[in-house]
């Protein structure tokens, strides 16, 4: 038996299995369809974090330009949000609004009473990570570019390691990166970053032979971190993303216990092979209930919508362990 450590959350978004599978899909999904905000084509990788007994998101929204933003989103049930129609304000030291050039694939992490959001940032044109803070969801503040470009999937664990707060990344080009690893990088006080370590190399199952990133915060068990993240990998008809998913050791992360050589989760449903850019599945954010053992995975599908995907912590534990490598 494995135990997920953290909060129960009981009212966290289900519904059970009607089959094997180590990860099944929602029967409604997807949970947020195109055009959800006025003058936004498509919503898509994006995070979700219980918030004050329900739930509160950061949402990746492409407005009638093309060019991503960050939108914020309340929802009761973590299945139907409500957003604000204009794009996230974030503030630097000095009180001044921090200018986006561009805003994706955001991710959310509770820890020690503050809300962290974790971008793939423009700067000077070039992706890299953001972090901004908040602990209302009202006003964020600005953090800090932690990494020099060209880096993106930047995600924190949720709680300190050795009294550091840990991220993790993956060090990328300026353009549609035909290569990739997740590493780990230390700081203290969330400005000043080192201690750079390889965590996982892109892998030979052909899912994740080309690239891999960090996907959801990991979740924290009694075996180790848990780690959603995305595979991918490269056919005649370009990239595929898919949802895989690994076991880090709890005393030293950057040890890999377990890496289950299948993905859990691969484009197959309408909304994850045909959208904006098709056969995309891309996990940022897992919902957990310590008591219960349910997780929820929020995933884009396509590049265009939000799907919602459950497991239960034995099953996926026995799964991960039973296609380790
Ligand atoms: C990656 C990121 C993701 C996107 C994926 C597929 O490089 O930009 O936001 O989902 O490509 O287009």
């Amino acid at each position: 038996m494995t135990r997920i450590i953290g909060a129960n959350l009981p009212n966290i978004p289900w519904e059970d299995p009607t089959d094997e599978s180590p990860v099944w899909r929602y029967s409604a999904n997807p949970i947020i369809k195109r055009r959800p905000i006025k003058n936004v084509t498509r919503v898509f990788n994006s995070a979700v974090v219980p918030f004050n007994g329900k739930f509160a998101g950061i949402f990746r929204g492409e407005t009638n330009n093309g060019i991503p933003y960050l939108f914020r989103g309340f929802s009761d049930d973590g299945i139907n949000f409500r957003f604000d129609e204009k794009p996230l304000k974030v503030y630097l030291e000095n009180g001044e609004e921090y200018e986006f050039q561009y805003a994706y694939d955001p991710r959310v992490v509770e820890t020690e009473g503050s809300f962290y959001v974790i971008w793939c940032d423009g700067l000077e044109g070039n992706p890299v990570i953001g972090i901004a803070r908040t602990t209302d969801f009202e006003r964020f503040e600005f953090v800090s570019h932690p990494l020099l470009p060209y880096v993106r999937n930047g995600v924190f664990f949720p709680k300190k390691i050795n009294g550091e707060y840990v991220l993790l990344s993956r060090p990328s080009d300026n353009g549609h990166t035909p290569f990739g690893d997740i590493y780990s990088s230390r700081s203290r006080d969330l400005i000043y970053w080192g201690k750079h370590s390889l965590i996982m190399k892109s892998g030979w199952e052909w899912w994740q032979t080309l690239k891999i990133g960090a996907g959801c915060a990991p979740i924290e068990t009694d075996e180790g971190w848990l780690l959603f993240y995305h595979g991918v990998s490269l056919t005649c008809n370009g990239y595929v993303y898919s949802m895989g998913a690994a076991i880090l050791d709890k005393d030293d992360i950057t040890k890999v216990k377990y890496r289950c050589g299948n993905f859990l989760l691969t484009p197959e449903e309408e909304y994850e092979t045909v959208g904006f850019v098709s056969n995309v599945v891309f996990p940022c954010a897992a919902l957990c209930d310590a008591e219960s053992g349910r997780i929820a995975v929020y995933y884009g599908g396509a590049d265009t919508v939000v799907g919602l995907a459950f497991t239960e912590i034995n099953r996926l534990m026995d799964y991960i362990k039973k296609y380790s490598r």
